[in-house]
């Protein structure tokens, strides 16, 4: 199983960039410590989406970091993208697996502890945990887990884990200490003021977390 650096993943969102592209906020992003990106597309039709996809796929090949794409297998499999992300109702993991080529990502939102294990039963490579803290970002959104479901999700399975929903540099590092391997962020860098700032200063706390952990 191919394994990424899930430390620090930039999700993206076109509504919240205040009218900077997608390209300069994860050229920033990354210089300031992103390690994976997801392009995260609500609106765009089929043929933009890809269009997009093969945008920022050229942009992150050169630099070894990876992409990951919301949702639409097909349009990872298209450009030749690194992993989809799917959610609870999103194509299934094992249709998707028969359909990718060997080493690809693919992602899953849990919302449970059930779905955690469901997801690593049937081959998951990472997963989300989904919300960990209530967000305007996304709409229609579980309950937050909090720290306490991240503890429980973390006890449960051993792929790595990626909090998303509500994480900042504030709350960052207790999400790695609840024991996830890294975290998802949308507004926290997408909306920031300067991406590249706000990167490295997650990037800061995610290691110093990580320090901490494997010190206690
Ligand atoms: N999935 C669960 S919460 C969320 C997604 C895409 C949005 C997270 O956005 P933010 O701005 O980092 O809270
Ligand atoms: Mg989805």
């Amino acid at each position: 199983m191919r394994r990424l650096d899930y430390s620090l993943y930039l999700v993206t969102d076109r509504a919240l960039s205040r009218g900077r592209t997608i390209g300069d906020i994860v050229k920033a992003a990354v210089a300031g410590g992103v390690t994976c990106v997801q392009l995260r597309e609500k609106e765009a039709s089929t043929r933009s989406f890809i269009a997009h996809a093969r945008l920022l796929l050229a942009q992150l090949q050169p630099v070894g970091i990876p992409l990951i794409i919301n949702d639409r297998l097909d349009v990872a499999l298209t450009v030749g993208a690194d992993g989809v992300h799917l959610g609870q109702q999103d194509m299934e993991i094992t249709d998707a697996r028969r359909l990718a080529p060997a080493g690809f990502i693919i992602g899953i939102s849990a919302e449970s502890v059930e779905d955690a294990v469901r997801a690593q039963d049937r081959g998951a490579d990472y997963i989300g945990i989904s919300p960990v803290y209530a967000t305007p970002t996304k709409k229609d959104t579980a309950p937050p887990l909090g720290l306490k479901g991240i503890r429980r999700i973390r006890a449960a399975v051993r792929l790595p884990l990626v909090g998303i929903g509500g994480i900042r540099e504030d709350n960052a590092a207790a999400v790695i200490a609840a024991g996830a391997d890294g975290v998802a962020v949308v507004s926290a860098l997408v909306a920031a003021d300067c991406p590249r700032t706000a990167a490295a200063a997650l990037k800061q706390c995610i290691t110093l977390a990580r320090q901490k952990g494997s010190s206690d």
